[in-house]
């Protein structure tokens, strides 16, 4: 059985729908779930989606992603600014990973330019809402399987 892509989304993102759609977009993070599946089944790829509040849960995920996933596609939320822990762990891991924000995140305020696990990532995707998250399943196919995607 293939290893899926791990989708891990960090604090607050379980609140997607509710609340600031001019910044994140009208949709539910179960539409971005189902987005994201279907992106990867046309992909020949399978996701694993999942969301935690607690940094050290997301710690956990990435730790878990070294022996279990393909790739990884991490948007940390606000623990972006802040995780050294998330950092460190990413560093560790010999999978793949890409960072995504919906929002861009160098338009906004001054505290959210700073990315600490960008450092880790193959590359950085923001502002392109869920479609960031489709574009980012589409880099690692083709950092995993080249030939299969763009
Ligand atoms: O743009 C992104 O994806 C962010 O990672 C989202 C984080 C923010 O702290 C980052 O700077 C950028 C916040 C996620 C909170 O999402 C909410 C969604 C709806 C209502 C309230 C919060």
């Amino acid at each position: 059985m293939a290893k899926p892509i791990y989708v891990l989304n960090g604090p607050n993102l379980n609140l997607l729908g509710s609340r600031e759609p001019e910044v994140y977009g009208k949709g539910t993070l179960d539409d971005l779930r189902q987005r994201c599946e279907r992106k990867a089944k046309a992909l020949g790829l399978k996701v694993d989606f999942r969301q935690s509040n607690h940094e050290g849960e997301l710690v956990a995920w990435i730790q878990e992603a070294r022996t279990d996933a393909a790739g990884l596609i991490v948007n940390a939320g606000a623990f972006t600014h802040t995780s050294i822990a998330m950092l460190d762990a990413l560093l560790a891991c010999p999978v793949p990973a890409v960072e995504v924000h919906l929002s861009n995140i160098f338009t906004r305020e001054p505290f959210r330019h700073r990315s600490y696990i960008s450092k880790a990532a193959e590359g950085v995707i923001c502002g392109f809402g869920a479609l960031g998250y489709e574009l980012a399943i589409e880099a690692l196919a083709a950092t995993i399987s080249p030939g299969k995607a763009g």
